[in-house]
């Protein structure tokens, strides 16, 4: 039944807590997401992807739900989110929300039953166990510091969360756990939402026995990923799923999907297999991490992420379909990341969004990425929020290690540099509040906000404005193979794309100094046309047998 409008729509991300307060709390709210819904029709964006706006006490930003079928007090009411998606809907903006449902809130009335006493009906819908010679039941780490089992007093036994404490995982080999997730995905489809997307979807099935990991020399805990990701039942989970609820609509699902490569992609995505249009994978997020893991900084390294991101075009092309993006609310914002925030910030930023939407797949933009939002430096542990971010510093310094290297992880990779609040305008608080911002705006709003974006002509705003009007209007953005070319270059990521008789050119400079390289034998002597590039003045011939470009340059042409 799926028309797979979602093929060549573009996807805009909203954290509801940092887009716009509409009441002065300092909270951005649902009435606020109303209100900016013109700004987002003028940019082009046919779908929104909202986090979470479910009932919860927020220990992870609404990713810990108490009640799936509610809306949070502090974002507004049921119908302030009718009014939001009726709003929506005029202007052809179709909406997809987060599905959470690897995990519920520890004060979810499921949990707050099953944690009880042994015999409750409801202790089945999460994962017990018992402890091992006074320990945990096994050596797991969380994904935010420490164990994954947190001892329960009433049943003097342990639940599994693989996030915070209070976000117990939800035991899917109980059918009435997976007859309760349908429920609730009904409950929304019924109320007319366009999708979901489904957060680490691909952890919901452990494998039996939760065997431990190997612990590495020096380490507490172990990671348990290779137990419980991709795990053995996710495909019939999903294929459940799809017959049970998702083939009856008319929609579009995205997965999240950590720890995959292609061939999971395509088990994930291929159509015939009927369990998910799209998904979320992370290769590309660990370019610029050493061995150590994310926090362990290391620059990025360009050859890789380029192999990454062709391998994913090519092996799904015709198979899957893959989602692309540098940005989301995990994530520190890219032009901080993999470009110049500096005096190359516009530049870079249309640099890295060309590269990004000229592959094969859906885009995707992070609120504020389309005006080149940067990372934040707070100078203090006591200015950050994200649960993450806290528990790691609070784990290092108690380990003793030092201060400034703890920080430099934070500032470079820290979830809190995409949840600052969104800049609107030059006035206090960047427009985002009338009272005190749950978190510091970041100190430059004055410089960037939209308001500035959109007086200029040349703003990122309205280059990704004109990147989405084109998946619109050339086949070959959407249908094209991808190819890859000058691989090993350390600066510049440059490929082809092709379909029917026609071919694009996509040439990106990866440096802030001028590049040369050898136009590709295939288009030698062909006439170019020059579709889009961030440099206003002409530059040398395109057609002179080679390719030269200035700093953090973008260009794109097409030959027929
Ligand atoms: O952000 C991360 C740390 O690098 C990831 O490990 C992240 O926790 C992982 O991708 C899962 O993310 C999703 O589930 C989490 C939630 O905190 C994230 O915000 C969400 O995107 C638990 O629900
Ligand atoms: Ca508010």
């Amino acid at each position: 039944m799926s028309k797979q409008w979602w093929k060549n729509a573009v996807v805009y991300q909203i954290y509801p807590r940092s887009f716009m307060d509409s009441n002065g709390d300092g909270i951005g709210d649902i009435p606020g997401i109303t209100s900016k819904l013109d700004y987002l029709a003028e940019l082009g964006v046919e779908v929104i992807w909202l986090s979470p706006v479910y009932q919860s006490p927020n220990d992870d930003n609404g990713y810990d739900i108490s009640d799936y079928r509610a809306i949070m007090d502090e974002f507004g009411t049921m119908d302030d989110w009718e009014r939001m998606l009726e709003e929506m809907h005029k202007r052809g903006i179709r909406l997809v929300m987060d599905l959470v449902v690897n995990h519920s809130s520890d004060e979810h009335p499921w949990f707050v039953e099953a944690r009880k006493s042994k015999d409750n009906p409801y202790r089945d819908y999460y994962v017990w166990r018992d402890g091992k010679d006074g320990r945990e039941p096994n050596n797991w780490e969380s994904f935010f510091s420490g164990s994954v089992w947190e001892y329960n007093e009433p049943t003097g036994d342990y639940y599994l969360h693989l996030f915070s404490k209070k976000q117990p995982d939800l035991n899917w080999e109980n059918e009435t756990v997976r007859a309760e997730v349908y429920d609730l995905m009904k409950f929304w489809l019924d109320k007319g939402v366009d999708g979901f997307r489904m957060d680490v979807i691909n952890m919901i099935s452990k494998v039996p026995g939760l065997p431990d990991g190997n612990v590495r020399p020096g380490f507490d805990y172990a990671s348990g990923a290779q137990y419980y990701m991709n795990g053995p039942r996710v495909h019939e989970f999903l294929q459940e799923m799809n017959e049970q609820v998702l083939s009856h609509y008319d929609i579009m699902t995205v997965g999240e999907t950590g720890g995959v490569t292609p061939e999971h992609g395509i088990l994930y995505t291929s159509p015939e297999r009927k369990e998910l249009n799209m998904i979320f994978q992370f290769e590309h997020m660990d370019v610029d991490s050493g061995p150590l893991g994310k926090w362990d900084v290391t620059p990025l390294d360009l050859v890789r992420l380029k192999k990454i991101l062709a391998k994913w075009q090519i092996e799904l092309h015709g198979r899957g379909w893959n989602s692309l993006y540098w940005d989301n609310h995990d994530q520190p914002r890219v032009v901080s990341r993999f470009g110049d925030d500096g005096k190359y910030r516009v530049e870079s930023a249309k640099m890295l969004a060309t590269c990004l939407h000229f592959m094969q797949g859906t885009p995707y933009i992070y609120q504020g990425e389309e005006i080149g939002m940067t990372n934040v430096q707070f100078p203090s542990i006591e200015d950050y929020r994200d649960i993450e971010t806290i528990n790691m510093y609070n784990e290092r310094i108690a380990n003793g290690d030092d201060l400034n290297e703890i920080m430099k992880g934070i500032y470079a990779k820290g979830r809190d540099n995409a949840r600052t609040p969104m800049q609107w305008d030059g006035s206090d608080n960047g427009g985002f509040t009338d009272g005190e911002p749950w978190i510091a705006v970041n100190p430059n709003y004055r410089e960037i906000n939209v308001n500035q974006a959109l007086e200029d002509k040349n703003s990122i705003f309205y280059y990704y404005k004109e990147l989405i009007a084109m998946r619109k209007r050339l086949p070959i953005m959407v249908e094209g193979s991808f190819e890859l070319i000058h691989e090993e270059s350390t600066s510049l990521f440059a490929y082809m794309r092709h379909y029917e008789d026609e071919t694009l050119l996509v040439l990106n400079n990866f440096t802030a100094s001028e590049q040369v390289a050898e136009w590709p034998e295939s288009l030698k002597g062909l006439e170019a046309e020059k579709l889009i590039g961030n440099y206003a003045d002409e530059k040398k011939e395109a057609t002179d047998g080679v390719i030269w470009l200035r700093p953090w340059e973008t260009v794109v042409y097409r030959f027929k």
